[in-house]
């Protein structure tokens, strides 16, 4: 017997779209206790978000998210609007009794992370941070691989992560997707968008960033405005964001995001150097992890490409035969999946609030110590 999670999104861009075929497909492929009931979607347009429901099977619509709030039927408020509306939705939604997942960033700020880690504690109802990237199946080998011993002491940590769709100086400030170019929406530009998911699997993977020295750069200081054509604002957001770090366990690491990097896609990259060996991950081959391991035979020792298109691998056994392919749109499947387990069985699985403000707080640390031009300490330990 299935129970019902019964789910209202609020917003239907990109990640609504993202988040509704996680929601469409994990029951599918995932035995579950709990399954994933797609009850209201919300967002201002009524034409558009009835549009929307039609298409991704939502049974009902609303323009309003505070309506939702009273609902006795809806468990869980999923937040896929601009950074600077997950505050006071979430808390609200807390406050009303309700589970709470939102997009990352956590927040605007760590302040503002801090209101929803109190909210969340105060309710004592479970939260997620769509921190997806984490849930493709090579990074979670890689975390069994390190968590079993395979690479020894950690040295080095790499983080990069490209992307090259800002780059023309016609792109707008605000609106659909150009949202994350406007300070007051994001928050910060790519420190907030893709940074954060770097970091979040760096401290997945390799424990807690404790020191940074970093630099930022807008290259585009001016833009026009989505509403308005004609008018022209200046741009507030970081362009391209760089950091040096100290990991709590000893290692040192660098990393880098920028929307500039002509090429780049989706290149959501990391590299670890250890004692026994290296791991390393490029999103733009989503099905492959690379390992060298210094106790082969030297003669034979090399770089080799292990693909996790095979059935003992994580979240695999769940999907095709061995060989068939998976990509960005089942990261978020997986997300979902392991939240409904959570739900079943009480354990933790997902990034919660809290873990979700630790990478808020190396992001703000980022901001700041690029405006200091000096080190700084995140507050981790
Ligand atoms: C845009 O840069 C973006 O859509 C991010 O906002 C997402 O978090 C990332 O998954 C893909 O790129």
């Amino acid at each position: 017997m299935h129970k019902n999670l019964n789910i209202a999104m609020i917003g239907c861009g990109f990640m609504g779209r993202a988040h509704s075929n996680a929601y469409r497909k994990v029951n599918s492929f995932f035995d579950l206790e709990y399954e994933a009931c797609m009850k209201v979607v919300c967002s201002r347009s009524e034409s558009q978000t009835k549009e929307f429901a039609d298409r991704w099977h939502w049974q009902e619509t609303e323009t309003d998210w505070r309506r939702l709030l009273d609902r006795r039927d809806i468990d869980l408020i999923d937040i896929c609007v601009p950074n600077s509306l997950h505050r006071e939705i979430a808390v609200a939604a807390l406050d009303a009794g309700k589970m709470v997942a939102t997009e990352k960033p956590l927040a605007l700020n760590v302040e503002q992370g801090k209101e929803m880690v109190d909210a969340a504690a105060l309710s004592g109802k479970k939260t997620m941070v769509w921190f997806n990237q984490r849930r493709f199946p090579p990074v979670s080998l890689a975390k069994q691989m390190i968590d079993a011993g395979a690479l020894g002491r950690v040295f080095h940590y790499r983080g990069v992560y490209l992307q090259d769709w800002t780059i023309s100086s016609d792109a707008p400030v605000g609106g659909p997707t150009f949202w994350r170019l406007d300070a007051k929406d994001a928050g910060s530009g790519v420190t907030g968008d893709l940074l954060a998911h770097s970091l979040d699997i760096a401290m997945f993977l390799n424990g807690w960033i404790v020191e940074l020295c970093a630099q930022t750069e807008t290259f585009i200081k001016s833009r026009k405005t989505q509403k308005e054509p004609d008018r022209v604002v200046s741009v507030e957001i970081d362009d391209a964001s760089q950091c040096l770090v100290r990991f709590a366990n000893g290692s040192i690491g660098t990393f880098e995001a920028t929307r500039y990097a002509r090429g780049r896609k989706n290149a959501n990259c990391f590299e670890i150097n250890g004692e026994f060996g290296s791991l390393s991950f490029d999103a733009e081959t989503p099905h492959e992890l690379q390992f060298y391991n210094h106790k082969d035979d030297s003669r034979t020792r090399g770089w080799k490409t292990i693909s996790v298109w095979d059935s003992n691998q994580p979240y695999m056994d769940h999907w095709w035969v061995p060989g068939m392919g998976l990509g960005y749109e089942h990261t978020f499947v997986h997300a979902a999946a392991d939240f409904l387990a959570d739900l079943g069985d009480g354990q933790k699985r997902v990034p919660d609030f809290k873990d979700g403000q630790k990478t808020q707080m190396v992001c703000d640390t980022i901001l700041a110590s690029a405006a200091k031009a000096q080190w700084m300490r995140t507050g981790l330990k």
